[in-house]
């Protein structure tokens, strides 16, 4: 399949890395698994073939989405995915502003380190891209998790819904 970014971005693999599982970009033809996943997070409603592939056209020309699956190697199957976007700025120095998004285990997979093992490669790829701030919100019941990659809580975060 397609990548949605190059590959030589992540970081090299090491013996973090759990027996049968494989770090990649996002293809375009894991569109079903990839989408059945994120009904886990939130509700993603319809997308079709069509919708997918423009939103993936876009984001890959944008070159600021890294969204990171990893893959089942017994059975080929995305069980679990990140997403590193990059913002671009005038501040710091027409700085860089990474956030961190989507973050989801697949239900069967859960309870083996792989959401640590995707977050330890986005803040991995975040510093390597040189953004001069990472952040993500997350739920308060998972603030303990995150702190251990070196998150603090912060600023406020507003929100509105349309
Ligand atoms: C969580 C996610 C965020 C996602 C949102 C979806 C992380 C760290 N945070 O906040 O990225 O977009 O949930 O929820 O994965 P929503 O449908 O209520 O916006």
């Amino acid at each position: 399949g397609n990548s949605l970014f190059n590959e030589d971005l992540l970081p090299p693999s090491d013996s973090n890395l759990p027996a049968g599982i494989r770090v990649r970009s996002l293809h375009s033809d894991d569109m079903d698994e990839y989408l059945k996943l994120l009904e886990q997070l939130t509700s993603v409603g319809y997308v079709s073939k069509t919708d997918f592939e423009k939103r993936f056209a876009t984001m890959k020309t944008a070159d600021s989405y890294f969204i990171v699956v990893l893959e089942d190697l017994s059975t080929s199957k995305v069980v679990g995915a990140a997403t590193l976007v990059v913002e671009f700025k005038y501040i710091h120095e027409c700085g860089l502003r990474g956030r961190v998004e989507d973050v989801v285990v697949d239900e069967s997979m859960r309870g083996k380190k792989l959401g640590v093992l995707l977050n330890r490669i986005l803040v991995e790829m975040a510093k390597n891209l040189g953004v001069y701030k990472l952040s993500l919100e997350c739920k308060t019941d998972l603030i303990p998790f995150y702190t251990k990659f070196g998150y603090k809580e912060n600023i406020h975060f507003m929100v509105q819904r349309f």
